[in-house]
């Protein structure tokens, strides 16, 4: 009984909060850190293993955009630097599960924007490898979820386009079961896809501010750009207006404000120069990182593969003991068979000898009584007390167990 370990790869993700490292932890347990509050919980990518059948499953954590302490550029080229290291590796993912908190009212700008992405990142060739699944039913009205999921559903830009070019929508009920539909859905197509990023940066060699989630999220830096230069043109004219106006309080205001423009923007513009990268570079620079998620995946692997070890040993253990037991089994019906034999053999043989005294006593008797004319009535009380003999000895042999019954029944009728 051999066991094939095959490794398949899913990644999980969508806007932070939407619920991607709980899914994970229907599947793969604890290990995934499930945030309880309002600021963004993954911050590494990360990989949890589960077992299905005999393959083992990966399910890729990432971290969503708009989170809490990082900037998207950074957490673009953690996702990016993941996909395509484990790309060159030969790691092929079988699907991305694509997480929507359903709960939220509207499509919020950074739902969609993280969804821009993704579609920028996936490419339209791997959109059928997509399963987009909405969380956080609980939290909302049923009747109110089933309009929003529609709505995604049937507007273009938002899952529209997707749907159209083939990846699924399902409904993630926060259950084990519901989880491993999804996995199953994506497991049961057996095929495995390359993302446009893969493609783009590993095959063809392009920076990353060069590729189309690079091009999309450097539209959206721009765009930051301009509105907090504009942001930062008004702090500066109200400094003016409160240094003219000698107004102190009104001066540290406009100074506060100007000061947190000029960051977002310096923000912004590092966010943009940090996308001209290579993959080469970013290699250099996450090199430790992935090692240690990769040591993980081969952790995980190892770790599955002494699991199936173990149940093949199991297996192989059960299986000898079915058989040591069938054996058994068939040794102690021939032993009762054998008893059973002996003891007919054994009853039969005294219920002869039984007989042979019978008959002898019987001739000591018609010697002792002489010729006694009444022949027949003697016979009678002879055979009456023959009968109360066998009688005794059936009542003997059921009491030495019921197996046997038939046998001694059958030997008293061969005397009788
Ligand atoms: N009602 C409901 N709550 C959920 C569901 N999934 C997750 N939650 C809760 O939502 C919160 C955030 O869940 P996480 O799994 O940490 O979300 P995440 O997408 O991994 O978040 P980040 O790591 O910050 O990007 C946690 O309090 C979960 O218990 C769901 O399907 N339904
Ligand atoms: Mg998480």
């Amino acid at each position: 009984m051999e066991h094939n370990i095959e490794d398949s790869f899913v990644a999980v993700m969508g806007v932070t909060g939407a619920g991607k490292s709980t899914f994970i932890s229907r599947l793969a347990g604890d290990g995934a850190k499930v945030g309880h509050d309002l600021v963004s919980c993954t911050r590494d990518i990360e990989s949890f293993s589960f077992r299905y059948n005999d393959s083992t499953i990966h399910l890729i954590d990432t971290p969503g955009f708009d989170d809490t302490y990082r900037t998207d550029s950074d957490v673009l080229k953690d996702i990016v630097f993941w996909l395509n290291a484990a790309y060159q590796r030969q790691i092929r993912l079988s699907g991305i599960v694509y997480l929507h908190p359903i709960d939220k009212n509207r499509m919020t700008g950074s739902a969609y924007k993280n969804l821009r992405m993704f579609q920028k990142l996936c490419g339209d060739a791997s959109l059928q490898s997509v399963v987009l699944a909405t969380t956080m039913w609980k939290n909302i009205d049923e009747a109110d979820g089933i309009k929003r999921q529609e709505h995604l559903k049937n507007q273009p830009d938002f899952w529209g386009d997707m749907v159209h070019q083939g990846s699924r929508v399902f409904r993630h009920d926060d259950s084990r079961a519901s989880a491993m539909n999804i996995v199953t859905y994506i497991l049961d197509q057996r095929k495995t896809t390359v993302l446009q990023i893969q493609r783009q940066m590993v095959d063809e060699g392009k920076t990353l501010d060069e590729t189309s989630a690079g091009q999309e999220l450097e539209r959206e830096l721009i765009k930051q750009r301009k509105l907090f230069e504009r942001r930062l043109q008004e702090a500066q004219d109200d400094m003016k207006e409160a240094i003219e106006e000698g107004n102190r309080k009104s001066i540290e205001d406009a100074a506060a404000q100007q000061e947190r423009f000029q960051n977002k923007l310096n923000e912004a513009i590092k966010g943009s120069d940090d996308l001209r990268v290579s993959m080469e570079e970013l290699l250099q620079k996450k090199d430790a990182e992935f090692k240690r998620v990769l040591e993980n995946v081969e952790l995980e692997k190892s770790r599955s593969q002494e699991e199936a070890k173990l149940v093949t040993q199991q297996m192989q253990e059960l299986d000898l003991k079915v058989k040591a037991s069938q054996a058994e089994t068939e040794d102690q019906r021939r032993r009762h068979q054998s008893e059973i034999d002996e003891m007919s053999i054994r009853l039969a043989k005294e219920s002869n000898d039984n007989q042979v005294t019978y008959q002898e006593w019987l001739s000591v008797e018609r010697a002792r009584l002489g010729d006694q004319s009444d022949r027949s009535s003697f016979r009678e009380a002879f055979d009456g007390q023959t009968g109360a003999a066998m009688g005794q000895a059936v009542g003997a042999a059921v009491a030495t167990g019921t197996l046997i019954l038939g046998t001694v029944a059958a030997a008293a009728c061969n005397v009788m």
